[in-house]
């Protein structure tokens, strides 16, 4: 029997697994490198904790790692039910919560590391936590793909710790009550986009789709809906996601060095969001709250057929 203690939290709407104690260990080397390790080795954990039916398809899990910046509180592998992330905007808002549910940390400024680089957050006192994200900059404009069933889709290529398609088109109104064909949708974006070979920079892989647009309540906020590697669409507007569209907002002129920009995501739940001028892009800050939702303790029984998880 396997034992993993976890604390489980959610960021507006989308979950985040905080995964304590009981994972093996990962060897030393940058955070980039034990994600290596963790993928060639240890993948099978990924998806026990991660995948059905212990976790689900929205699921991203957090492993909790000794920073190799001594300036950071911790360093953190972010994963999910198909894979690895390089950062996770709504995860580390979540992780920042958890740290401060354990009285790891407490209000204030504090550094994180990730595969991708050092991120910091501040926590304050009402709870709400701000990321300061990794620079995230547009890496292309006016890219078209052909969609099967929808036609000729144009957008952005945009990284904010993980890379993004991002448009504005959309064939149904931003709300709820479509995500069905959102999803679908962003899924035949992402498989037109694979099936031409359109990338990020430096063979970066586009695994999130965004659409953005107007909220259609009135508000005058933007909403998006974000698809993300393993078939789920982000509950939370999606951390990374709206760094990538800070960046592409940044480089139109529509968005000024400090002007608010509140984001919502399919829910209706919101980032406040601003940025600041980058060597190369813009180093974007996000404030969301996440809340916990459960503490436990999750075994592995050596004859369960699905022990490590229900896998793709
Ligand atoms: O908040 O960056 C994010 C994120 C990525 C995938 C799911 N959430």
């Amino acid at each position: 029997m396997q034992s993993l203690t976890v604390i489980d939290s959610h960021t507006v709407g989308e979950p985040t697994r905080v995964v304590l104690s009981g994972f093996p260990g990962l060897g030393g080397g940058s955070l980039a490198e034990r994600r290596a390790r963790f993928r060639d080795a240890f993948d099978h954990w990924r998806s026990a904790i991660a995948c059905e039916p212990r976790g689900s398809d929205t699921m991203v899990a957090a492993l909790l790692q000794a920073p190799v910046d001594p300036r950071c509180c911790t360093g953190v592998i972010f994963f999910n039910n198909v894979g690895y992330l390089g950062m996770c905007g709504h995860g580390t808002i979540g992780l920042t919560r958890t740290l401060a549910h354990l009285g790891r940390i407490g209000p204030g400024r504090h550094l994180i590391e990730t595969p991708v680089g050092v991120v910091g957050v501040e926590l304050h006192a009402d709870g709400r936590v701000s990321i300061d994200n990794v620079e995230s900059y547009r890496a292309a404009t006016g890219v078209t793909v052909e969609v099967p069933g929808y036609g000729t889709v144009v957008g952005d290529v945009a990284w904010g710790g993980n890379w993004f398609f991002i448009t504005a088109q959309s064939p149904v109104p931003l709300d709820f009550a479509h995500r069905s064909e959102l999803s679908a949708y962003t899924l035949a974006i992402q498989r037109a986009i694979d099936a031409a070979g359109i990338g990020g920079g430096n063979g970066g892989v586009i695994d999130h789709i965004e659409v953005n647009g107007p909220a259609p309540d009135g508000s005058g906020q933007a909403r998006n809906f974000v698809m993300c590697p393993g078939g789920a669409y982000d509950r939370s507007p999606c951390g990374t996601g709206t760094s990538a569209k800070l960046a592409c907002l940044a480089a139109e002129g529509k968005l000024a060095e400090g002007g608010i920009w509140v984001q919502q995501g399919i829910l209706g739940s919101a980032f406040e969001c601003a940025y600041r001028k980058g060597e190369r892009g813009v180093l974007p800050r996000i404030t969301g709250q996440a809340w916990i939702t459960g503490s436990a303790e999750i075994l592995i029984e050596g004859d369960d057929p699905f022990a490590w998880g229900i896998r793709g």
